[in-house]
């Protein structure tokens, strides 16, 4: 069992992942089709995924895809800000906002979100640490290796799974260093983020190995490149595809929370394979008081 500190409530996560609900308010998010852009669809796309059971919302107004251009600060504050305020009002869930820039974060917060989402793990804005440290929020630490408009050139590592572990303990040895609790962190292997289809195969059949750390480990694979790599499949078809490797990964234990578009297929696939672990527990529960 793992527990996850945010400012104003702590979250339990069981053999069940939380699943976190992707809110795109981005003119240029065309896995959703281009649908929830502006604000208010943006607010009922949120409230939807809340009804069909999303535990979590991640709110995010710059594309991270590869080659994307970046936003400006004022545009992405005016995109995203209004609508954490609304949900974090209207929606009974944690607010998550996918963010790199300190002030977004900062301005988010204050309106009641509660998770800073950071693809650069808080070192891709100097002010981000502080603004994490003393607003109490959660704090996704998500790998990425290069930066959205270059990741995909030809990234290298010395062991794609070992590589990561060594700079998570980096990231969470300067967090404790800048006074932010270990309780409130959570790590993500960024899949696709500057990794070939060998690494992300690599990271995912090892998966289990990033529960060393101690944390919970957050998953994004929903409508990925790999997936479509590997099935053939355009990003509007690979939500079996998404839902095969979160089984896996819950099947063994290896994933604490999930980020995905497609909530109430993602909420029952993870219920039944984390119905099954309980099991599992109980059975071995039961042998051990029988030796
Ligand atoms: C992830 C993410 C994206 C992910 C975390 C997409 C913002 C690309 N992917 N954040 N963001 N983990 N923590 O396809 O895997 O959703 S954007």
């Amino acid at each position: 069992m793992h527990l996850w500190q945010l400012a104003t409530q702590t979250l339990t996560i069981g053999e069940r992942p939380l699943v976190m609900g992707i809110v795109n308010v981005t003119p240029d998010s065309f896995s959703d089709g281009g649908r929830f852009f502006g604000g208010d669809a943006a607010i009922a796309h949120g409230l939807e995924l809340v009804r069909q059971g999303a535990d979590l919302l991640d709110i995010g107004g710059e594309s991270t895809r590869p080659g994307a251009t970046p936003v400006p600060l004022e545009e992405e504050l005016a995109r995203v800000v209004p609508v954490v305020e609304a949900l974090a009002r209207q929606a009974t869930v944690p607010i998550s906002v996918d963010t790199s820039k300190a002030e977004v974060a900062r301005q988010c917060l204050e309106r009641g979100g509660a998770i800073i989402n950071d693809v650069t793990a808080l070192t891709g804005d100097p002010e981000m640490i502080g603004v994490a440290r003393q607003s109490g929020a959660g704090v996704v630490l998500m790998h990425m290796q290069g930066t959205p408009q270059t990741m995909q050139k030809d990234p290298q590592y010395r062991d794609p799974v070992g590589d990561l572990l060594r700079y998570f303990r980096g990231r969470l040895k300067a967090c404790a260093a800048a006074g932010i609790d270990r309780e409130r962190l959570v790590i993500d292997p960024g899949i696709g983020f500057g990794k070939t289809l060998q690494h992300t195969l690599t990271q995912l059949a090892r998966l289990e190995e990033f529960q060393r750390l101690g944390r919970p480990v957050l998953l994004g694979v929903s409508r990925k490149g790999f997936i479509g790599q590997v099935l053939g499949r355009p990003r509007g078809e690979r939500l079996i595809g998404s839902l095969a490797v979160l089984c896996y990964a819950v099947a063994r234990g290896a994933v604490q929370v999930v980020r995905v578009h497609d909530v109430s297929e993602t909420r029952e696939a993870v219920t039944l394979c984390g119905k099954i672990r309980e099991f599992r527990k109980q059975r071995k529960r039961g042998k051990e008081a029988n030796d």
